[in-house]
């Protein structure tokens, strides 16, 4: 019986030192410890050993199935370890950006005609910032000298998670951060100038101008004496950069809380040609880019004296932008996954009214 259980340990291991994937080891389990397996059969040829050297003939089979056990498991761990390595190496040695044989993707609009602006941004010594998607009440709202109940909230209505958060309904709800961790410019004497572009959440009403998710691109300076001619400057700089051609704008009284005075600067669509269509709800116009100058509350809220800084903000619709950019007529070809559509306008300029995009 000895003799047999070491020759079968010997077999086993020469077998398992083998092995160079898990799967080969399930096999050499099943096959030696499996009921038709030689341990089996070991325990079965017990019943005619004679009765005073069956205990210890047991304990042979018993410590060499342990052996079979311990062994399989040790090399088990061995084996996915190394493959982990392999695949890792094999992860390290695959180029993402190396193209492939299939068609390659492109840039969505929104992409593009984020980059660019702010590209133009950069250029006049703004810095670009991200900002989370889920916020507070307080960064959305009250900071932005919105306190609860204020029917500006109507406006606004989101999707709250049980968190007592809310995904953010504009670009603005960065503007308290962004101020506080800039302050460091204003106290080596430097303007605050920084744009935050980000995804916007609302419960809206969707038709060819409103989306429930859409592109906002916050922008902010401070210093001592800024003043509306400044703000009116950066906007129609952007503005004729990004369209390369004269275009029609409009300024008029809007209301926003945290602004004082407010402004909204609208666009005369380029779909129609400020006719009238569903893309600018038949007024001729698009509301593009709100703005005005930082209410004294908001600059409290992030520390900053309200005597001594004057500052503006905006919150430019880069979703709407990117429709007139373009010529997309529908803001829902956005969100629609329709690569047809989406994939056409990776190095195009401006595409004129009547090249319209189906
Ligand atoms: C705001 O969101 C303010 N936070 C903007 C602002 C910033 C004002 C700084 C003053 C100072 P409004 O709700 O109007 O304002 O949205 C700003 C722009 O986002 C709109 O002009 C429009 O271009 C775009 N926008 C708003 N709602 C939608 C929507 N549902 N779908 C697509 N674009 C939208």
């Amino acid at each position: 019986m000895l003799e047999k259980a070491q020759q079968l340990k010997q077999q086993f291991e020469e077998k398992v030192q083998a092995t160079t994937v898990p799967a080969e080891l399930e096999q050499l389990r099943i096959e030696f410890l499996g009921k038709k397996g030689p341990i089996s059969s070991l325990m079965g040829e017990l019943r005619n050993v004679p009765n005073e050297q069956k205990k210890e003939a047991g304990q042979i089979i018993n410590e060499v199935k342990q052996f079979i056990e311990e062994t399989i498991a040790q090399k088990k761990t061995e084996l996915v370890k190394l493959e982990e390595e392999r695949l890792i190496n094999a992860a390290e040695d695959y180029d993402v950006t190396f193209p492939t044989e299939d068609e390659t993707g492109s840039y969505h609009p929104i992409t593009l005609i984020q980059r660019e602006v702010e590209e133009i941004f950069e250029g006049m010594g703004f810095a670009i910032e991200d900002y989370d998607e889920i916020v507070d009440d307080y960064h959305c709202f009250e900071a932005l000298n919105i306190p609860k109940h204020h029917p500006a909230r109507d406006m606004q209505d989101t999707y709250y998670l049980s968190t007592n958060q809310l995904l953010k309904t504009h670009t603005s709800a960065a503007q308290n951060a962004i101020l506080i961790k800039y302050t460091k410019e204003l106290e080596a004497d430097r303007p605050i100038r920084v744009i935050f572009p980000g995804r916007c959440f609302r419960n809206e009403k969707i038709d060819a101008c409103h989306e429930n998710t859409f592109f906002q691109m916050e922008g902010v300076m401070v210093d001592k004496d800024i003043s509306i001619s400044n703000l009116i400057y950066f906007m129609k700089t952007m503005l004729s950069e990004v369209f390369q051609q004269d275009i029609t704008v409009r300024l008029r009284p809007g209301f926003f809380p945290f602004v004082e005075p407010g402004f909204e600067l609208d666009i005369q669509c380029l779909i129609c040609g400020g006719e009238g269509c569903p893309s600018c709800k038949d007024s001729g116009w698009l509301e593009l880019c709100p703005c005005g100058m930082i209410h004294p509350n908001v600059l409290t809220a992030a520390g900053l004296d309200p005597e001594k800084y004057t500052g503006f903000a905006f919150g430019l619709g880069l979703t709407r932008l990117a429709m007139m950019r373009y010529g997309i007529k529908d803001i829902r070809v956005f969100n629609s996954c329709n690569l047809k559509a989406l994939s056409q306008f990776e190095n195009s300029t401006f595409v004129e009214p009547e090249k319209e995009v189906k």
